[in-house]
């Protein structure tokens, strides 16, 4: 299961390189945030900064991100451009989005933000007592 569920976050980052050769953002994003294993935003792939899989269209974060990579006059994710956008709540959800990515959640997506306050450990997965 677990090397099924590898495979498939491959083949969906092999999706985003063969659609907009955006593999080394995504690889960066990933190597630089972190995000908690097994988050939302771990296994978000393209769709931590585009509107939908596939699509190129750019969510609030990914445009935030843009216009960091801009002001900063390079076509990397990296620690400046991350530090940029850290204080920024792209999705207007009242989490910033260095909150959200520590807690694994999707900057660019309002419905997804941290059940507990930042700072805070997340709420436990269900099924778990978390203790
Ligand atoms: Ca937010």
């Amino acid at each position: 299961m677990r090397s099924f569920r590898w495979l498939l976050g491959s083949a969906i980052a092999l999706l985003c390189v063969a659609a907009f050769g955006s593999a080394a953002i995504q690889i960066e994003f990933t190597k630089l945030a972190k995000p908690p294993k097994d988050s939302a935003l771990a296994k978000a792939a393209c769709v931590t900064c585009h509107k939908q899989m596939g699509k190129t269209d750019l969510n609030a974060y990914g445009k935030d991100l843009a216009a960091a990579m801009k002001a900063l006059k390079t076509k990397q994710v990296n620690a400046a451009v991350l530090t940029r956008v850290a204080k920024l709540d792209s999705d207007k959800d009242g989490v910033t989005n260095a909150d959200e990515v520590k807690a694994g959640t999707l900057p660019g997506d309002a419905k997804s933000k941290p059940t507990a306050k930042p700072g805070e450990k997340s709420a436990p997965p269900k099924g778990k007592s978390g203790k």
